[in-house]
């Protein structure tokens, strides 16, 4: 058997991201809490996860739902306390699951310390750890914009400067070419390290080397630099999962996040696929019809260029929509077999599994009708920004409909009972309708649920060092709309077919002949002749050859 590299844990488990505000609440106010995770990590326990990406528990004033940290060494009020976090941290190592931190030091919130000292005057100590300039010609120092809409620079009226902040205004930027900046966040690392943390998850991690006067924001010339100083002063010599949040990767400079000579990040996740229904020159509410034969080939190139990396693998996260609303098929018809069909395509590829809260039972967006509906600061932004321009009501709310963030920040539907069980009183954001038929209790009492081909998935990888470690090898000439592809190396071979699309098509594959070794499949047959196989909608299955 060919020799394999050194081998980490976190390169054959599966994350389950929880965002902690929609998952449990354990005291009826309505909002998720720690207190609730640590009542649900049985349920993650059984659908076979070995690590949970937390979304951030710090205290924050909430600007942006907790990315916006005023106290990194505290905990979000309605969340809990410093001793609940322990409380979880030790109850999910119990379970043999580790606890990933949202580690967020792009920015701060204009309520955390530093700033609050920063603003006091030019010569305050803590001045430099933000991002300050005069004002160009009496107006902002120059064109960049920020995320959440408007310009990135806003007024202080006190010391007549600019601050600089990539996100809303309540989120200024920290200034990293400041190494005292630099030792304050190592120190605050250490800190959760010494906890027993699993590891971080490195919010847009790819923007802390930015150059404002330059203009430059994403992979600036010191970011890798600032990584490895992060890594020799903090997890370098820990088993830490860390993975960069980077929607600047491109597969050439994410082999430089994660090779694991340079001493930098475990992986990065990269968005190449997720930008594929949005207009070329527009922005994410500019909407494009997804063309799967690009997501094919976006996804099949990732596989096979990270050379010396480690890909990450994911269709949701609490930014993006849900992915059987996005491009599978939401109706009744559709909605299970093509949420498998999600699972099976991204499970087998080569990388580390992300599952997002809710997409293992197969969760759906929410339809808003009004933007009094909407909490998250992206698409209340972008409303008012477009509406100002002229925009027709109807065409924005389709676009919030499609892209908006808070399709995926509904609550965890958990029974069908009030709220879904989410909590014992009203919601920070509606239940989704669908609670009734889509809830965790039904998907465990039907063997056929999207739950168990994701527990089978996650098992396999458990098991299997092909799944894990195997060559991925793309099968060509099929239909545009098909995935086809196998995973092998010197034990085992396992062929992973599936139809993208709501339509039949029809596949000629001689050289596999007839198959009848079933790992996983949503059409449960029992024999495939693959010399001329007709798919039916959204079919996918996984043989094992030989
Ligand atoms: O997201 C990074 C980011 O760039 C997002 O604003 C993204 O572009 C957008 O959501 C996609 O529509 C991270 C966090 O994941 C996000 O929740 C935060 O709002 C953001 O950083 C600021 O911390
Ligand atoms: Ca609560």
């Amino acid at each position: 058997m060919k020799e394999r590299r050194s081998e980490n844990w976190w390169q054959s488990v599966v994350v389950y991201q929880i965002y902690p505000r929609s998952f449990q609440d354990s005291n009826g106010d309505g909002i998720g809490d720690i207190k609730g995770i640590i009542k649900r990590l049985d349920y993650l326990k059984k659908l076979g996860i070995e690590a949970i990406w937390l979304s951030p528990v710090y205290k924050s004033p909430n600007a942006d739902n907790g990315y916006d940290i005023s106290d990194y060494e505290d905990i979000m009020t309605e969340f809990g306390t410093m001793q609940d976090m322990d409380k979880l941290i030790k109850a999910a190592k119990k379970l043999n699951i580790k606890i990933i931190m949202d580690l967020v030091v792009n920015h701060t919130s204009d309520e955390h310390r530093w700033f609050v000292e920063a603003r006091k005057s030019k010569t305050n100590p803590y001045r430099d750890y933000y991002i300050w300039r005069d004002p160009v010609n009496s107006q902002v120092p120059n064109s960049l914009k920020a995320s959440f809409g408007g310009s990135a620079w806003k007024y202080d009226e006190k010391s007549g400067q600019y601050y600089f902040h990539l996100f809303s205004e309540k989120q200024p930027d920290l200034n990293w070419e400041n190494s005292e900046l630099r030792n304050s966040i190592w120190e605050m690392m250490n800190y959760w390290i010494d906890k027993g943390i699993g590891g971080f998850r490195m919010d847009v991690i790819d923007l802390i080397g930015k150059q404002p006067d330059k203009l430059v924001t994403a992979n600036g010339p010191h970011l890798h630099d600032y990584l490895q100083e992060m890594n020799a002063n903090t997890f370098g010599d820990k088993d830490m999962l860390t993975v960069g949040e980077t929607w600047g990767a491109t597969p050439q400079n994410a082999s430089k996040y994660s090779d694991p000579k340079r001493h930098e990040l475990s992986m990065v996740f990269q968005f190449e696929h997720s930008m594929l229904d949005q207009e070329t020159n527009g922005e994410k509410w500019d909407l494009k019809r997804l063309d799967v034969q690009k997501l094919k080939d976006v996804l099949y190139k990732w596989q096979t260029s990270l050379k010396n990396g480690w890909n990450s693998l994911f269709w949701n996260n609490h930014d993006l929509p849900r992915i059987v609303s996005r491009w599978g098929n939401d109706s009744d018809e559709y909605r299970v077999k093509s949420a498998k069909m999600f699972a099976i395509i991204l499970h087998m590829m080569k990388g580390t599994p992300y599952v997002y809260q809710g997409e293992e039972i197969g969760m759906t967006n929410y339809p808003v009708k009004d933007i009094s509906e909407v909490d998250d600061i992206e698409s209340i932004n972008m409303y008012k920004e477009r509406i100002a321009r002229g925009y027709k009501k109807e065409d924005v709310i389709h676009s919030i409909n499609v892209k908006g963030r808070d399709n995926a920040r509904t609550p965890m539907q958990w029974d069908d009972k009030h709220e879904a069980g989410f909590t014992t009183g009203d919601p920070w954001l509606h239940v989704n309708n669908n609670y009734k038929k889509i809830n965790v209790l039904s998907a465990l009492q039907d063997k056929n649920s999207i739950f168990y081909t994701y527990q089978t998935l996650i098992n396999l990888r458990k098991k299997s060092k092909t799944v894990v470690w195997g060559d991925f090898v793309e099968i060509k000439d099929v239909p545009k709309n098909v995935f086809a592809y196998e995973r092998k190396d010197d034990e085992h071979r396992y062929l992973v077919i599936a139809n993208f699309d709501r339509e039949k098509n029809s596949i000629q594959l001689p050289q596999y002949g007839i198959q009848e070794n079933f790992i996983v499949s949503n059409y449960n047959e029992m024999s495939v002749d693959l010399t001329n196989y007709t798919l039916k909608p959204y079919e996918s299955f996984v043989v094992q050859i030989n």
